[in-house]
């Protein structure tokens, strides 16, 4: 047996960050904030620049602890049938839970450092946050560019070498995991079905109906907190 598991916002809930789209997601209950993250408003507009900004300071992903279910997915690597964890997450609890980096593929980027959009400039989140009360748009302290946090805003290409390796892990499971996403983000969404197509068992976990389920072998609507580790442990003892 080997395992790939995808995830999405829904494994991060317990750790207090709201997803997008489940019934206390962020779009739930404002829809406007999507826009804070569409790349083409975001290089144009200065306003949505400094309203992303406030959103990532006060995002609760900077104090956040893995959950039960992130720590469920060590085990899978410690038993030596972890493909790999792909994640649309940018909230790096994967790794806080003692993953590895080499096995924690990040399809959209990660939050914890900041680029910028013209020069090869990149530095902490958190210094760029840190100068955010003063400058509402803080910009690139090297040549005076757009800065943006490395996540992969709507609009942007995915990182290629990400998504080579996830479609190859996809290719080469026998069993795929689908943990707390919507399954409607593409190309990631796309995923289930290249595991499908090689032949995997697909579960998936996430509390509300996603495109997959009735293609699944199995789908869980238990709080993922409880539902990853009971489904690691019967996966593990075989
Ligand atoms: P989504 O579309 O918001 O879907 C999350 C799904 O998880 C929903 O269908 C919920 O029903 C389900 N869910 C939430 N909590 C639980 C729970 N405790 N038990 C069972 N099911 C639960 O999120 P996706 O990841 O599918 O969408 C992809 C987006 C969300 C990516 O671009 C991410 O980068 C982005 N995102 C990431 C984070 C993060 O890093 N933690 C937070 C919010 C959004």
């Amino acid at each position: 047996m080997t395992v790939t598991v995808l995830t999405g916002a829904g494994i991060s809930t317990g750790s207090g960050i709201p997803d997008f789209r489940g019934p206390d997601g962020v779009w739930t209950r404002h829809p406007e904030a999507a826009r804070l993250l569409e790349i083409d408003a975001y290089l144009a507009e200065p306003d949505v620049r400094a309203a992303g900004w406030r959103w990532w300071a006060a995002h609760p992903g900077w104090h956040a602890r893995p959950t039960a279910a992130h720590r469920a997915l060590v085990e899978l690597a410690d038993a030596g049938v972890l493909e790999a964890v792909l994640t649309q997450n940018f909230d790096g609890l994967h790794q806080a839970a003692g993953s590895a980096p080499d096995d924690v593929v990040e399809l959209h980027g990660s939050a914890a450092t900041t680029s910028c959009t013209r020069c090869d400039w990149s530095g902490p989140t958190a210094d760029v946050l840190a100068r955010v009360p003063a400058e509402p748009d803080p910009r690139c302290p090297r040549c005076g560019g757009v800065l943006k946090p490395d996540v992969v805003y709507f609009g942007e290409v995915l990182p290629q070498a990400a998504l080579d390796r996830a479609f190859r892990a996809a290719e080469a499971c026998s069993v795929f995991v689908a943990v707390g996403t919507s399954l409607t983000v593409h190309p990631v969404a796309t995923l289930p079905l290249v595991a499908l197509d090689h032949g995997a068992d697909l579960v998936v976990v996430n509390a509300e109906p996603t495109p997959y389920d009735r293609l699944a072998d199995r789908v869980l609507r238990e709080p993922i907190d409880e539902a990853v580790p009971a489904l690691v442990e019967e996966l593990l003892a075989g």
